[in-house]
């Protein structure tokens, strides 16, 4: 059943560049919240282009946490919430990949481990973009960025990115999902469904950046459709100990046409691309023999 979302917005006004697809999923999830909501942002893009005093373009309680503390302070905010009787309230965060995979992996960890009432969203936008499109941990093969440059000898960064879903998965959170801007109407179930949990739940949420991956500001979406198309990104959940493949692709698109749309990848060569295929292949692989463990 398709999910109603809140005629008001609740994320209006903000300073971010225009396509800009972590504004796009912060948007999305509050009007799928709706109002009774708090808001936790780190550092990053949505807490500088959404805390611009005096224009502060959440419509609903939001604060901004220290760039390695989302998981702790919306701890923070659920037990107080439940302190002063707030029984029917979400407790959101929004952080980026650098603020959920590196920095803020420990405090995200310990929230999971208690399970607190929260619900967490990582929008991975693939980079430290706040500061100037540094790589992180969530930094693709081979993608170009100030701190992982495209030279003669090396193309990119070399690390692979690290797979977040199936480490909050391994912490046996009651509810996890990936998701992407993509395919709005599965963000905005994967949202609702993440409401319903009595205890934490984690989305993982691809939400290109039209500055730093040098695309159109126009083609934020396609280019997220396209990488679930071409098998670079997957959509699914965990729950009650199952994995569920939402989209499984049985004829992958090109990943070479995916690729050379974007800046950051236009240095790679033909074995650049095999490698990033063979990464891919041995993901689906992954996916597979898991999706089919019984
Ligand atoms: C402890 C600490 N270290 C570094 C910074 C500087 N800093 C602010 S935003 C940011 C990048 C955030 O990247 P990410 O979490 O991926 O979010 P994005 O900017 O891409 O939205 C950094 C490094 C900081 N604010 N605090
Ligand atoms: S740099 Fe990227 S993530 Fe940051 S506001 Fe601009 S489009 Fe959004
Ligand atoms: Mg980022």
């Amino acid at each position: 059943m398709a999910v109603a979302l809140d005629e008001k917005e609740y994320f209006y006004g903000h300073k971010g560049c225009a396509g800009c697809g972590g504004s796009l999923a912060v948007r999305l999830a509050l009007k799928t919240l709706g109002e009774n909501t708090f808001v936790v942002v780190p550092a990053g893009c949505m807490s500088a282009v959404g805390f611009v005093y005096p224009q502060l373009c959440f419509g609903v309680n939001a604060l901004i946490s220290p760039f390695a503390s989302t998981g702790a302070m919306l701890s923070g905010v659920a037990v107080a919430a439940k302190a002063l009787g707030f029984d029917d309230v979400n407790v959101v965060g929004f952080a980026g990949d650098g603020g959920t995979a590196d920095i803020g992996l420990q405090a995200l960890s310990g929230a999971i481990d208690r399970d607190d009432n929260i619900i967490y969203i990582c929008y991975d936008n693939e980079a430290y973009m706040n500061t100037g499109i540094q790589q992180s941990s969530l930094t693709p093969y081979g993608t170009k960025t100030t701190t992982s440059p495209a030279g003669e000898h090396i193309h990119g960064s070399q690390n692979v990115k690290k797979d977040m879903f199936d480490i909050i998965a391994a912490h046996k959170i009651k509810y996890a999902a990936t998701a992407s801007i993509g395919n709005i109407p599965d963000y905005i179930r994967k949202v609702e469904k993440a409401s319903k949990v009595k205890g934490a739940a984690y989305i993982h949420v691809a939400a290109p950046c039209p500055t730093g991956w040098g695309i159109a500001s126009s083609d934020t979406i396609a280019i997220a459709r396209e990488a679930i198309e071409c098998g670079l990104w997957y959509l699914a959940e965990y729950e009650n100990d199952e994995y569920t493949l939402n989209k499984p692709v049985k004829n992958f698109s090109s990943i070479e046409m995916y690729l050379k749309k974007q800046a950051r990848f236009k240095h790679l060569t033909d074995e650049d691309i095999q490698t990033i295929t063979q990464l891919r292949d041995r993901k689906w692989e992954e996916l597979e023999r898991r999706i089919n463990r019984g």
